[in-house]
């Protein structure tokens, strides 16, 4: 058994859990927040069969787009620091973590 741990845009989450769902996939589904940008995305925890990960990574890859996101930048000119600028950085589709599972027991 595998634990697919999937971190994707709050934008693709509706569309990802309901490819999934349709598929009968088992997820849980977090609110999470990207260390760098401070933004909120979504953490999906996926048990699976190893047969069905490379499945589930379809779907994922299928409804995760990869987009350019607004973030602020600190203009440092020594100190202090004297304004900000604003860029944009290419986030996703989803960054996908494949473990395996040790050990399963719903009780
Ligand atoms: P954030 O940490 O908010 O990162 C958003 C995007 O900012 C990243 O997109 C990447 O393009 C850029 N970025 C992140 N750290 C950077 C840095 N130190 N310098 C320059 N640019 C940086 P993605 O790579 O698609 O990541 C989307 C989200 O996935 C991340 O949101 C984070 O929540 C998660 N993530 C990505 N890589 C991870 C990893 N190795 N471990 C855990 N979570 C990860």
């Amino acid at each position: 058994m595998k634990m697919i741990t999937a971190i994707v845009n709050r934008k693709d989450a509706g569309e990802v859990c309901d490819a999934l769902t349709e598929c009968s996939f088992a997820f849980t589904k977090m609110a999470t927040t990207g260390g760098f940008l401070n933004s909120g995305n979504v953490t999906l925890l996926i048990g699976t069969d190893d047969e069905r990960v490379d499945e589930a990574v379809e779907i994922i890859r299928k409804h995760c787009a990869q987009r350019m996101e607004p973030m602020a930048s600190v203009v440092n000119a020594g100190v202090p620091a004297f304004g900000y600028y604003k860029t944009e950085v290419l986030v996703g589709g989803a960054t996908v973590f494949v473990t395996n599972v040790e050990k399963f027991e719903k009780m």
